[in-house]
């Protein structure tokens, strides 16, 4: 695995060396050096242009991620990240969530190492949610029943929140940039205002500790892209790890809220073809994948592959069009200390009286338009793009390319 990490390094890096040359064109027989001056003007200035225009027309993107490795969808998402021309990643932070955050900063500093993008830096975020607690969620379980198989950091038998390992080929030189992740993403909003797009795929701890130090920085961002929550209501990881923090970030005023949601996410799933294609395409990342998908052999009982829930959020902000269907909604969690404690909280529009009026609405019926206007969002919510269904194909085609460039 080192040899091959190292290859793809050594590969990467030849490829990069190469200068970037523009080769002009023959320009025959220029009469005199004014008229080949105004000639490469003219030549070069639309050139320029483009390049300028190529520079300054890249998203500008923090990552905030639970992103342990070496596979899966926090990991694969980094990647995907990292490795886009498209986009200008001004930072990594990470939070606990499926891991812990020591792990997870560990394998997203290996992320910018395999991808060579140390320039991109990995600042350190939440360990532990503003509220709950593994022991808090352990009483609750006792009492109400537990309402979710997948419990993250806080599985039972997850390991102590300082214990890191190493990724393959040993743990990364580069290290965390100084700093806190919700101090970070607050002073880089202020620094790009109205620029930055949010992508959110962990729990939503750091955004939350951002916009308590800072809440003017919400109107200043360009738009939070969020992979949590269940478009059916009910529990899912992210937000049911820290709900204080789902909560308020959900209350706050986003000029663009975009929710991938757990169902959204279960469309797709990674699988063995699926990754066949990046290794045959040679890419930059084609031997890592090759080495951690199709080398691999789980620990007995487990499974490298898994739905692609992050995967799927980085791709709809490049191509909108791997979503084939959205719906508007006012989405909050429940942050009451009972049985449902962190569950997704659905609002949205009926298109017409629900159905159960009908039979208790006297000889007339019911009144149509006095009930529709009663129908009116919680005004402590802002309305949401909520993707529900994935183009498949478009999807996987983009995965490809993005983890093939
Ligand atoms: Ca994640």
């Amino acid at each position: 695995m080192g040899h091959t990490i190292k290859a793809i390094m050594r590969a990467d890096r030849a490829r990069r060396s190469q200068p970037l040359s523009f080769r002009a064109p023959a320009f025959g027989h220029a009469r005199n050096l004014q008229s080949r001056g105004a000639l490469l003007l003219t030549l070069f200035i639309p050139l320029l242009s483009v390049f300028v225009a190529a520079q300054t027309s890249k998203l500008k993107v923090i990552a905030d991620q639970d992103s342990a490795g070496p596979q899966g969808t926090n990991f694969a998402s980094l990647l995907m990240l990292l490795r886009s021309p498209k986009i200008d990643l001004l930072g990594i932070t990470t939070v606990s969530g499926d891991q812990w955050v020591e792990p997870a900063t560990v394998f997203a500093l290996w992320a910018t190492e395999i991808t060579k993008r140390t320039d991109v830096s990995v600042i350190k975020g939440a360990e532990m949610p503003l509220l709950n607690s593994p022991r808090q969620q352990e009483l609750r379980e006792q009492l109400y029943g537990s309402y979710i198989g997948w419990h993250g950091s806080f599985n039972p038998d997850a390991p102590k929140p300082s214990f890191t390992w190493p990724p393959p080929g040993g743990y990364p030189k580069v290290k965390p940039r100084p700093g806190r992740a919700a101090d970070f993403i607050a002073d880089t909003i202020r620094a790009h205002p109205h620029e930055v797009v949010l992508y959110c795929a962990g729990p939503l701890t750091n955004i939350a500790l951002a916009i308590s130090i800072d809440p003017a920085i919400v109107p200043l961002t360009k738009a939070i892209y969020i992979m949590g929550g269940s478009s059916r209501g009910g529990p899912e990881l992210n937000w049911w790890w820290d709900p204080e923090a789902a909560a308020m970030v959900l209350r706050a005023p986003w000029p663009q809220i975009v929710v991938s949601p757990y169902e959204a996410g279960e469309q797709v799933v990674s699988n063995e073809a699926l990754m066949r294609r990046i290794v045959e395409k040679h890419g930059a990342l084609s031997e890592y994948v090759n080495d951690v998908y199709l080398k691999t052999k789980p620990p007995a009982g487990t499974t490298l592959w898994s739905m692609m829930w992050d995967e799927l959020t980085v791709a709809s902000i490049f191509d909108p069009a791997v979503i084939a269907k959205s719906e508007t909604m006012y989405l909050d969690v429940d942050i009451t200390h009972g049985p449902k404690y962190g569950h997704t909280v659905v609002w949205k529009k009926p298109a017409d009286v629900p159905q159960f009026m009908m039979p208790y609405s006297g000889p007339d019926g019911p009144d149509r338009e006095k009930w529709l206007s009663h129908f009116t969002p919680p005004s402590h919510l802002h309305s949401a793009s909520v993707q529900i269904e994935v183009d498949v194909k478009r999807f996987e085609d983009d995965f490809v390319e993005m983890m093939s460039q």
